[in-house]
């Protein structure tokens, strides 16, 4: 069949030069209650930064809320393509919108529409960054630019900033060698050290859960795609692989320069130290005001804002310097508040945390609102549902604190108890061809099982044959805790290296007719995990000589938490948290990244118990705050 014939001449061709793509689209804003604008700001070494500015259509004089990301500042300043600022901007930023301040999200160099190179967490210039460039002179640069009538005419000058994560870790590098006109900042859960206690490591033990993290940042300057682990159970995807290391050669990661620099640099060696940024400053304090905020079970960056806050402290910086704990979550602020996992608030913990916390202190440093008020430290206590504020922190301590820490003793029978019992000692076989779960199995990394995991039920692991558990009688008192526990164990093993998790947790009534699913409820209050090899030093691994007693005592997450009547205190130690750790072969090796599948052996672990070698947690127990009692 031939086509019909066709009308040439008067008709409008559909098929044009150019197609049907415009070089740009932006949906209409006409009648929106404010201004969106992008530029791309130079800084001092040519590269430009792209930052995307919103602008309430009757600012004057109105200060300035900066985020510096790199999570696609176009994204995140566009939850939605509505016409009013409130629903334009990201959940987060509600209060400073309704506040009438300017929102400033600006892509750090190299990612998204960001020019330059890309280095993860930038160090600062200095022997790891020679060029002339970090995210304190990019921060300072674009600071400059904005206070700029000529960039900015509505601005009042001043610019304040947080951010949660990595966005918060940017906040704190501004802190380091500071603009002028940075008044405030709110750093939330920023990685501060990355192998002591936030993204990379705890104590030396590789997060492997961060292995679609690195690929989807550093495989592309958007965001890549990771590879597939293999199948759904990450538990098995990682078992199979051996080590780390294994795990990322089988799956491309040798192309990506972060991935290789983790691999090479396994101990904290002069990359991690000279990345800390807590130490940075320290030997840099800032007298800028500045709200820490450390999610009590932030599953990525436990460490960074209460150290930060305490080099701070420790430095004189006592008052412009703050700190919140929130019952949260990595970045939970960002999202609702009202619960965690199995935990129900009072209320919507993250809005009391904006509209309350943030806002006022914003306002007093960037428009001279009121005195914010700010008590040092405001922190959630979950064992008492609310907040608590102290002017001092914390109560209890190692040293120089109003109250020393109390042991609580591992003792026979699985009892743990305010005093050293006999001595004595427990053995369990921890065996890396089948490691203790971090969560139970299937474990996936991708179905969101991620951000409550360390509020999980521990009764799904006590009672494993290689779960030792030790919990106190049932409580007739209440025993309130409020600072870091420190971990103090002696034990022997038949192993030359090998991992120590330490779990603080509170045991819940075994009934509860209110809610009947908190029976018994096992919840993980301080939770770390430790690397038998670096017991002695960070720097300087050393191999454990078998069957020797050695002590490891390591810092635990902070807490503020009261174990009411009724419940238990209870201790759990193991050898594994797999696979959200990568398992210790529990053989001596130079590296663990490389570590061969044979050198993964099963070893005998003995706690020791009394006497000479009294295993303990070191508790920050801190006395009753009897206000709280009255208000039960
Ligand atoms: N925890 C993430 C991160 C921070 C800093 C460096 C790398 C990763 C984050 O949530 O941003």
């Amino acid at each position: 069949a031939s086509l019909p014939a066709q009308r040439t001449s008067g008709v409008e061709p559909v098929v044009r030069q150019g197609g049907d793509i415009p070089s740009r689209y932006s949906p209409a804003i006409q009648g929106s209650d404010f201004e969106r604008r992008e530029f791309m700001i130079p800084m001092r070494d040519g590269v430009k930064l792209y930052t995307v500015i919103l602008v309430p259509k009757w600012a004057a004089d109105t200060p300035i809320v900066m985020s510096r990301t790199p999570y696609n500042a176009s994204a995140r300043s566009a939850r939605t393509t509505s016409k009013s600022m409130i629903n334009a901007l990201a959940r987060e930023d509600e209060a400073f919108v309704r506040a009438g301040y300017i929102r400033v999200w600006q892509d750090v160099r190299g990612k998204y529409k960001s020019e330059g190179d890309y280095v993860v967490t930038r160090p600062m210039i200095g022997p790891l960054n020679r060029t002339n460039t970090d995210h304190g002179t990019d921060t300072y640069d674009t600071i400059e630019w904005l206070v700029n009538k000529a960039n900015l005419p509505e601005s009042n000058g001043r610019v304040g900033m947080i951010g949660s994560s990595y966005e918060g870790t940017t906040t704190v590098m501004a802190l380091i060698k500071p603009h002028p006109a940075l008044k405030v900042a709110v750093p939330e859960s920023p990685l501060v050290d990355g192998w002591i206690g936030d993204d990379w490591f705890h104590n030396g033990a590789f997060r492997q859960h961060m292995a679609n993290y690195i690929a989807e940042q550093t495989g592309d300057r958007g965001k890549a795609r990771p590879p597939s682990r293999g199948g759904y159970d990450d538990y098995e995807n990682f078992l199979r692989a051996g080590s780390a290391g294994a795990w990322g050669s089988a799956h491309g990661y040798d192309q990506l320069p972060f991935w290789r620099r983790l691999v090479d640099n396994p101990t904290y060696n002069h990359v991690w130290q000279g990345m800390a940024l807590d130490k940075l400053l320290a030997a840099n304090p800032s007298d800028i005001p500045t709200l820490w905020v450390q999610p009590l079970w932030d599953q990525d960056d436990i460490y960074g804002a209460i150290h930060s806050f305490e080099a701070l402290r420790g430095k004189g910086k006592t008052g412009n310097n703050f700190l919140v704990l929130g019952p949260w979550s990595h970045s939970q602020l960002n999202r609702e508040g009202r619960r965690l996992g199995p935990l129900e608030y009072d209320g919507e913990t993250v809005q009391h945390y904006w509209r309350n916390i943030v806002l006022p202190f914003f306002n007093e440093h960037l428009k001279d609102g009121p005195p914010a008020g700010l008590p040092t430290v405001t922190a959630y206590n979950v064992g008492e549902d609310r907040w608590e504020t102290h002017a001092a922190w914390p109560l209890a301590c190692e040293k120089a604190c109003p109250r020393p820490l109390t042991p609580i003793f591992l003792n026979g029978n699985g009892n743990l108890d305010f005093h050293a019992g006999a001595a004595g000692a427990d053995s369990y076989v921890a065996d890396p061809a089948k490691p203790v779960p971090h969560y139970p199995r299937p474990v996936n990394f991708d179905d969101g099982s991620w951000v409550a995991w360390l509020t999980h039920d521990q009764r799904s692991f006590d009672g494993r044959p290689d779960v030792m558990t030790y919990q106190t009688e049932v409580l007739k008192h209440p025993v309130r805790v409020s600072g870091a526990p420190i971990a103090d164990i002696f034990a022997r093993t038949t192993g030359t290296d090998g991992d120590f998790v330490v779990k603080v947790i509170d045991v819940y009534p075994p009934e509860n007719a209110t809610n009947p699913k908190m029976g018994g409820y096992q919840l993980p209050i301080s939770l770390e995990i430790f690397r038998g090899r670096y017991r002695k030093s960070f720097e300087h691994p050393s191999p454990i000589p078998p069957g020797k007693v050695q002590q490891y005592k390591f810092r635990m997450p902070t807490v503020n938490h009261t174990f009411q009547p009724g419940h238990r205190i209870m201790i759990q130690i193991q050898s594994s948290l797999f696979p959200y750790y990568d398992r210790n072969p529990q053989t001596y090796v130079p590296n663990i990244f490389h570590a061969k599948s044979s050198d993964y052996q099963a070893a005998t672990v003995t706690l020791m118990r009394g006497g000479a070698n009294p295993s303990r947690v070191w508790l920050p127990i801190v006395p009753i705050d009897r206000s709280a009692e009255a208000a039960r």
